[in-house]
Protein backbone atom coordinates (compact mmCIF):
# COMPACT_ATOMS: atom_id res chain seq x y z
CA UNK A 1 0.00 0.00 0.00
CA UNK A 2 1.05 3.34 -0.29
CA UNK A 3 2.57 4.34 2.35
CA UNK A 4 1.05 7.85 3.06
CA UNK A 5 -2.30 5.82 1.85
CA UNK A 6 -2.89 5.73 5.76
CA UNK A 7 -1.04 6.07 9.21
CA UNK A 8 -1.13 5.39 13.10
CA UNK A 9 -0.46 7.93 15.25
CA UNK A 10 0.79 7.71 18.51
CA UNK A 11 -0.41 10.86 20.77
CA UNK A 12 1.19 12.67 23.52
CA UNK A 13 -0.49 11.99 26.66
CA UNK A 14 -0.54 14.27 29.47
CA UNK A 15 -0.41 12.21 32.76
CA UNK A 16 -0.94 12.91 36.03
CA UNK A 17 -2.12 12.39 39.41
CA UNK A 18 -5.87 13.27 38.61
CA UNK A 19 -5.31 11.03 35.22
CA UNK A 20 -4.65 11.22 31.88
CA UNK A 21 -5.33 13.80 28.93
CA UNK A 22 -4.55 14.19 25.51
CA UNK A 23 -5.17 17.04 23.28
CA UNK A 24 -5.33 17.18 19.72
CA UNK A 25 -4.62 20.40 17.37
CA UNK A 26 -5.42 21.17 13.75
CA UNK A 27 -2.01 20.76 11.66
CA UNK A 28 -0.17 19.61 14.74
CA UNK A 29 -1.75 15.84 15.88
CA UNK A 30 -4.25 16.21 13.48
CA UNK A 31 -2.55 16.48 9.57
CA UNK A 32 -5.48 18.75 8.20
CA UNK A 33 -8.11 20.96 9.88
CA UNK A 34 -11.03 19.62 11.11
CA UNK A 35 -14.93 20.83 10.30
CA UNK A 36 -16.71 18.02 11.46
CA UNK A 37 -16.55 15.74 14.24
CA UNK A 38 -18.91 13.05 14.50
CA UNK A 39 -18.76 9.23 16.53
CA UNK A 40 -20.17 6.10 16.53
CA UNK A 41 -21.56 4.19 19.47
CA UNK A 42 -23.43 0.86 19.92
CA UNK A 43 -22.33 -0.74 16.86
CA UNK A 44 -23.43 -4.78 16.87
CA UNK A 45 -20.29 -7.05 17.03
CA UNK A 46 -21.44 -8.64 13.90
CA UNK A 47 -22.40 -5.63 11.46
CA UNK A 48 -19.94 -4.00 9.11
CA UNK A 49 -20.30 -0.05 8.44
CA UNK A 50 -18.50 1.58 5.85
CA UNK A 51 -17.79 -0.06 3.00
CA UNK A 52 -16.84 3.20 0.54
CA UNK A 53 -14.36 5.42 -0.23
CA UNK A 54 -14.10 8.70 -0.07
CA UNK A 55 -13.13 11.26 -3.41
CA UNK A 56 -11.50 14.07 -1.01
CA UNK A 57 -12.02 13.27 2.34
CA UNK A 58 -9.58 12.69 4.93
CA UNK A 59 -10.37 11.60 8.39
CA UNK A 60 -8.74 10.73 12.11
CA UNK A 61 -10.53 7.93 13.40
CA UNK A 62 -9.81 7.30 17.16
CA UNK A 63 -11.14 4.07 19.00
CA UNK A 64 -11.57 6.44 22.48
CA UNK A 65 -13.39 3.51 23.88
CA UNK A 66 -13.23 -0.04 23.22
CA UNK A 67 -12.11 -1.81 20.38
CA UNK A 68 -13.06 -2.34 16.36
CA UNK A 69 -10.64 -3.36 13.58
CA UNK A 70 -10.64 -1.04 9.42
CA UNK A 71 -9.25 -3.11 6.39
CA UNK A 72 -7.92 -0.39 4.78
CA UNK A 73 -7.72 -1.17 0.71
CA UNK A 74 -6.20 1.26 -1.82
CA UNK A 75 -6.84 -0.64 -5.05
CA UNK A 76 -3.51 -2.81 -4.73
CA UNK A 77 -3.20 -4.14 -1.46
CA UNK A 78 -5.38 -4.79 1.92
CA UNK A 79 -4.71 -4.11 5.13
CA UNK A 80 -6.02 -4.81 9.05
CA UNK A 81 -5.70 -2.09 11.50
CA UNK A 82 -7.18 -2.90 14.87
CA UNK A 83 -7.83 0.13 16.86
CA UNK A 84 -8.19 -0.44 20.69
CA UNK A 85 -6.86 2.66 22.61
CA UNK A 86 -7.32 6.36 22.80
CA UNK A 87 -4.01 6.79 22.81
CA UNK A 88 -3.79 6.42 18.97
CA UNK A 89 -5.19 7.78 15.78
CA UNK A 90 -5.83 6.10 12.38
CA UNK A 91 -5.38 8.58 9.39
CA UNK A 92 -6.68 7.79 6.49
CA UNK A 93 -6.36 9.79 2.90
CA UNK A 94 -8.90 10.09 0.22
CA UNK A 95 -9.59 7.21 -2.25
CA UNK A 96 -9.10 4.40 0.69
CA UNK A 97 -11.86 1.88 0.45
CA UNK A 98 -12.84 1.35 4.39
CA UNK A 99 -14.89 -1.41 6.21
CA UNK A 100 -15.43 -1.39 10.25
CA UNK A 101 -16.08 -4.38 11.50
CA UNK A 102 -15.01 -6.27 14.93
CA UNK A 103 -17.09 -3.70 17.35
CA UNK A 104 -16.41 -4.11 21.10
CA UNK A 105 -19.52 -3.83 23.27
CA UNK A 106 -18.14 -0.47 24.66
CA UNK A 107 -16.84 0.89 21.15
CA UNK A 108 -16.92 4.84 20.49
CA UNK A 109 -14.99 5.66 17.92
CA UNK A 110 -14.12 9.27 17.06
CA UNK A 111 -14.06 10.70 13.67
CA UNK A 112 -12.66 14.11 12.75
CA UNK A 113 -12.62 15.02 8.87
CA UNK A 114 -11.55 17.82 7.18
CA UNK A 115 -14.61 18.35 5.46
CA UNK A 116 -18.46 18.69 5.89
CA UNK A 117 -20.98 15.85 5.67
CA UNK A 118 -21.40 15.13 1.94
CA UNK A 119 -23.08 12.51 -0.08
CA UNK A 120 -21.74 13.16 -3.33
CA UNK A 121 -18.07 12.29 -1.75
CA UNK A 122 -18.57 8.84 -0.91
CA UNK A 123 -18.20 6.39 -4.05
CA UNK A 124 -20.12 3.54 -2.40
CA UNK A 125 -19.47 1.13 -5.47
CA UNK A 126 -16.25 -1.04 -5.04
CA UNK A 127 -15.77 -1.71 -8.95
CA UNK A 128 -15.87 1.90 -9.06
CA UNK A 129 -13.49 2.77 -6.32
CA UNK A 130 -10.62 0.32 -8.41
CA UNK A 131 -11.29 1.99 -11.75
CA UNK A 132 -11.05 5.71 -9.79
CA UNK A 133 -8.00 4.55 -7.85
CA UNK A 134 -6.21 2.88 -10.66
CA UNK A 135 -6.60 6.16 -12.90
CA UNK A 136 -4.79 8.32 -9.68
CA UNK A 137 -2.35 6.38 -8.89
C1 LIG B 1 -16.46 6.80 7.35
C2 LIG B 1 -16.76 5.88 8.48
C3 LIG B 1 -15.61 5.68 9.41
C4 LIG B 1 -24.71 12.24 8.42
O1 LIG B 1 -25.85 12.74 8.29
N1 LIG B 1 -23.66 13.05 8.74
C5 LIG B 1 -22.39 12.56 8.90
O2 LIG B 1 -21.46 13.34 9.20
C6 LIG B 1 -22.18 11.15 8.73
C7 LIG B 1 -20.78 10.57 8.90
C8 LIG B 1 -23.24 10.36 8.41
N2 LIG B 1 -24.49 10.90 8.27
C9 LIG B 1 -25.62 10.01 7.95
C10 LIG B 1 -25.56 9.35 6.59
C11 LIG B 1 -26.27 8.03 6.82
O3 LIG B 1 -27.65 8.22 6.67
O4 LIG B 1 -25.60 8.94 8.91
C12 LIG B 1 -25.99 7.72 8.30
C13 LIG B 1 -24.94 6.65 8.51
O5 LIG B 1 -23.78 7.02 7.75
P1 LIG B 1 -22.84 5.92 7.04
O6 LIG B 1 -23.67 4.80 6.55
O7 LIG B 1 -21.98 6.62 6.04
O8 LIG B 1 -21.96 5.42 8.28
P2 LIG B 1 -20.66 4.50 8.24
O9 LIG B 1 -20.36 4.13 9.65
O10 LIG B 1 -20.78 3.42 7.25
O11 LIG B 1 -19.49 5.48 7.71
C14 LIG B 1 -19.08 6.58 8.50
C15 LIG B 1 -18.76 7.78 7.60
O12 LIG B 1 -19.91 8.07 6.78
C16 LIG B 1 -17.59 7.53 6.70
O13 LIG B 1 -17.15 8.75 6.12
O14 LIG B 1 -15.34 6.84 6.87
O15 LIG B 1 -17.93 6.25 9.25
Amino acid sequence: MKNNSYKIIDFNIIGDNLGKLIALENNNQIPFEVKRVYYIYDSLHHIIRGKHAHYNLQQLCICVSGSCSFLLDDCQEKNIVKLSSPTRGLYIKNLIWREIFDFSKDCVLLVLADDYYNENDYIRDYNHFINIAKENR
